[in-house]
């Protein structure tokens, strides 16, 4: 996956995958104004409606691979589908900070969901008239890309209701909420001028954010926090809302995001400061 991949080559850092659990099946959500039903093949082929309702669409989202990261993109007008795929390898995959400016130049990253087999991801954004594309990526080649169509009457469907997490200035959490509920769906608002995703991750016993600061200082020892206890979204671009069904055990976390800055030689917004405590109860 490939924030990952930055993540350890800027950092020596290793994130496991993520413990999102869904719900049971809704077949009969499946029939109603703005779901979207995605089903991924264990070759990380989307599969999907090729034309969707404008307005708030919830992408309910399935894997026949262990695991898949759906990720929704808009590319921009000019830049083609084997540009962005070549500059993810180069840019975020091997380093190359001028691919990497280019990718982000020209796509808006609209979120997604980290799921395993077995479990249900889901993920509701508010989509404009136009074309993009979902993809899972877990696979950065053109297989894994399936474009589709925004358009028609608006699905009037409105955003869920749950907590709310904000990115503000170029690369910071808001300082509140202090907590966020355990589940449900959590709404990520990116007022900030920086693609991020989402990172929850929770302490270890008796550990605390300062600890959490001085690992990624450090860059050495057992981290403190649990990272097979976490939660992850996939990116979200500026001005963009995204909301996730997420699952996680009650406890002290941290709020963190590793996406790489362009500006800082591909270094992750953790070390620039983009992590603090929040409570999940
Ligand atoms: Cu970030």
């Amino acid at each position: 996956m490939f924030v990952r991949r930055i993540s350890a080559l800027a950092g020596g850092l290793v994130l496991l995958a993520g413990s999102l659990t869904g719900g049971a099946a809704h077949a009969a959500l499946d029939s109603q104004a703005g779901y979207v039903p995605v089903s991924i093949t264990a070759a990380h082929n989307v599969v999907m409606p090729t034309t969707i309702q404008p307005g708030v669409n919830t992408f309910r989202v399935t894997t026949e691979a262990k695991s898949s990261g759906f990720q929704l993109v808009q590319l921009a007008a000019g830049y083609t589908l084997d540009q962005a795929i070549d500059d993810i390898e180069n840019g975020l995959e091997k380093g190359k900070m001028g691919a990497f400016k280019r990718f982000e130049a020209n796509t808006t990253l609209l979120g997604g969901v980290n799921i395993v087999s077995g479990k249900i991801g889901k993920v509701a954004v508010d989509l404009e008239p136009g074309t993009y594309y979902a993809t899972d990526i877990e696979r950065n080649r053109p297989s894994a890309f399936t474009a589709f169509t925004v358009a028609g009457a608006d699905t009037g469907a409105t955003m869920p209701e749950g907590s709310t997490i904000r990115a503000v200035k170029n690369a910071s959490w808001a300082k509140n909420p202090k907590s966020i509920a355990r589940r449900g769906m959590l709404t990520f608002e990116n007022f900030s001028s920086a693609n991020h995703f989402v990172g929850l991750v929770k302490l270890n016993r008796g550990k605390t954010v300062g600890d959490f600061g001085e690992w990624l200082k450090n860059e050495s020892g057992p981290p403190p926090v649990n990272f097979g206890k976490s939660f992850d979204s996939n990116v979200v671009g500026p001005g963009q809302t995204v909301a996730m069904n997420y699952s996680l055990p009650r406890g002290n976390y941290v709020l963190v995001c590793f996406w790489p800055d362009a500006n800082m030689g591909g270094m992750p917004h953790a070390f620039m400061g983009m992590y603090r405590g929040i409570k999940v109860q």
